[in-house]
């Protein structure tokens, strides 16, 4: 398979990490997210990441993570049904309620664009609340779902880089003061090997992005 997408993305990092837990073969294969024909025949958004496999390009983070995860023998979602469904609800909460208003404010963050004054308003509630949901449906002991690593972990990991960032700079929130059980689980989650390169990675590309933005700008 080839992962299409750069190492500082934080959508194309649940992948790779959910890829090198399943010990899948994978090349990566950099690209920056652009409009271009030729790019929007690989991800029809332009976005990263995309996932190339034997039969062809499949994207959306949480489609390749559920394709990913069909792939080999460990299962990163639960098998019981409700338990199943409780991965996956925890992770839309973490996309759709603290990714996507974080993201929102990513211009203002990464590009030096003016404050939009919606998101600026918007996004800090919604995240309130998407954090409080997850604490309140997380076990945090020591995975968000209790002994095992789901898929949830590896998605919400992953989320809360920008999240944490965007609040930092935006807000001077940090995000995860009041919820100590996340805080925790979040901390446990970084000593995991795979953590480890995904994050060693995501640092030693830092310096293109930021080049690659600024030619942006
Ligand atoms: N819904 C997409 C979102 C992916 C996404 O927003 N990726 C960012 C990079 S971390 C991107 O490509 N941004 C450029 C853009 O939005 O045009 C997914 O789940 O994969």
């Amino acid at each position: 398979m080839k992962l299409y997408g750069f190492s500082a993305s934080n959508y194309y990092n649940a992948v790779k990490h959910l890829l090198l837990a399943k010990g899948i073969n994978f090349e990566e294969v950099k690209v920056y997210p652009n409009q271009t024909e030729e790019y929007l025949k690989i991800h029809p958004m332009g976005k990263v990441p995309a996932l190339e496999t034997s039969e062809g390009i499949i994207t959306e983070t949480d489609v390749l993570m559920r394709y990913i995860d069909r792939q080999g023998d460990e299962s990163f979602f639960p098998s019981d049904d409700f338990k199943r469904a409780r991965c996956e609800e925890i992770m839309k909460i973490a996309e759709i309620y603290i990714e996507l208003p974080a993201r929102r404010l990513s211009g203002e963050v990464l590009l030096g664009l003016p404050r939009c004054e919606s998101a600026f308003k918007e996004a800090r509630p919604l995240m309130q609340k998407g954090l409080k949901a997850l604490d309140n449906l997380c076990s945090c002991d020591p995975y968000l779902m209790g002994d095992k690593m789901t898929a949830a972990d590896i998605l919400l990991r992953y989320v809360l880089v920008v999240a944490k960032m965007n609040a930092s700079k935006v807000y001077a929130w940090r995000l995860l003061a009041d919820y100590p059980k996340l805080k925790a689980w979040e901390a446990n989650m970084a000593k995991d090997e795979i953590s480890k390169k995904v994050d060693a990675d995501a640092k030693a590309a830092l310096p293109e992005l930021m080049a690659h933005f600024n030619s942006k700008k």
